[in-house]
């Protein structure tokens, strides 16, 4: 069967799962090796040093283009290593435009690393007027939205920013890592480049650091090879073996993950101590109807408010016990932390504000373990508040 033939759960597994040549060995080798023989000077067979390519890696790669329906994938050792490739793939002197609620990494390399590069804009980007006045007024060239945002699940409509984004010759970049190529697939929306921090869903085991980026567009994907050759983030044989592993369970787990989410959702927004729940699932959510339109699904993340101030978050924080206080999220086990003081603590505390990462706000991973264990986990710490 060819491989564009194939459903979702069938290329997780399949897509550059074939048993191995040489051995007939059914999982794919680690090739643990930083160096290929040559049968003659510049005469080898694609492979030259492992910074450059690795069958490993090159196995992970088919796999992850076939799940956004890319020509080219390309695999770095994390999330923020692809987004480095990606800002020096542009001359110097752009403009980006990134949406203003973003992962607080993606935050901190574009305003202390970058800004010294290119000219940095934020903008609300789930406001489609925002993002055409600023297209006027600043003319960039690259457009980079995250939806949905981490961590307020806000949704930007792809399609209309890619579009604008089209019209006026800039390039568009999705973070799809909430979503997963399972939920979403921004290319088949117009977008350029799609990214993932593979250390979440994709590989799900919070065991592994890694990213990746996606895309139908030859020079770029040229563009930011040779960058990683020449940069040096690229990612171990061992991390990309562990990658596609993961991968297997993708699209199980995603559904797994979704249907915890919701009933966790739907738990918390009845609960007297809690103030607001954001899930795009939720017919509450100011974007479900957008979120229903473009997601194949609504994912496993949810930020809620509790009704109180940073010592009650902090005391609920410290009292789950089947969630774990950590960051990170997308793993098969729960997970639970605090914004404003953990993964966006590099946004200036009034910006936060402003969009609303306020010190009653706690984020959610919902893992796939039985979901009347984690409400009960979650029940309890709000009983002790
Ligand atoms: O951690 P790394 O693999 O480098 O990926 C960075 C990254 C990029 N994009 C999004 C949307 C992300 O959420 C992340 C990493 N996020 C966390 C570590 C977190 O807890 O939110």
């Amino acid at each position: 069967m060819k491989k564009s033939e194939m459903k979702f759960a069938t290329k997780v597994i399949h897509v550059g799962g074939h048993p191995d040549p040489e051995t007939g060995a059914v999982m794919p080798p680690i090739y643990q090796t930083t160096t290929y023989a040559q049968e003659s000077p510049g005469k080898h067979k694609g492979y030259e040093y492992t910074r450059s390519h690795n069958p490993t890696r090159t196995r992970l790669e088919e796999c992850l283009a076939s799940l956004e329906g890319a020509k080219y994938a390309l695999v770095a050792a994390s999330g923020m290593g692809i987004t480095t490739l990606i800002m020096h793939s542009l001359p110097p002197g752009s403009t980006i435009l990134c949406g203003d609620d973003v992962y607080g990494g993606t935050y901190r390399i574009l305003t202390t690393v970058f800004h010294k590069i290119h000219n940095i804009i934020f903008v609300d980007t789930t406001n489609i007027k925002n993002v055409e006045r600023a297209m006027k007024e600043h003319k960039p060239q690259l457009v980079w939205i995250e939806t949905p945002t981490n961590p307020l699940l806000k949704i930007t409509d792809i399609e209309k920013v890619t579009q604008l984004a089209r019209s006026h010759k800039a390039l568009s970049v999705v973070d799809n890592t909430f979503m997963s190529p399972y939920f979403q697939n921004p290319l088949s929306l117009g977008a350029d480049i799609v990214v993932h921090s593979m250390t979440k869903y994709l590989n799900g085991h919070s065991d592994v650091i890694g990213g990746c980026l996606m895309t139908n567009r030859k020079s770029l994907y040229e563009k930011c090879w040779k960058l990683q050759n020449t940069l040096g983030p690229s990612q171990s044989p061992f991390d990309s073996w562990l990658v596609i592993r993961g991968l297997k369970t993708l699209a199980i787990r995603m559904q797994a993950h979704e249907k915890n989410a919701l009933k966790v959702a739907k738990f918390l927004e009845a609960h007297p101590k809690v103030e607001k729940v954001v899930y795009p699932g939720l017919k509450t959510h100011l974007h479900h109807k957008l979120a229903k339109k473009q997601m194949k699904g609504y994912g496993g993340m949810i930020t809620f408010y509790l009704k109180g101030d940073i010592k009650k978050s902090k005391r609920f924080l410290e009292r789950v016990k089947v969630f774990t206080l950590a960051e990170s999220l997308g793993g098969v086990e729960s997970l639970i932390e605090h914004p404003a003081i953990m993964t966006h603590a590099s946004i200036p505390k009034k910006l936060r504000e402003d969009i609303g990462i306020s010190d009653n706000l706690v984020r959610l991973s919902v893992g796939i373990e039985d979901s009347e264990d984690l409400i009960r986990d979650l029940e309890n710490a709000l009983k002790s508040l």
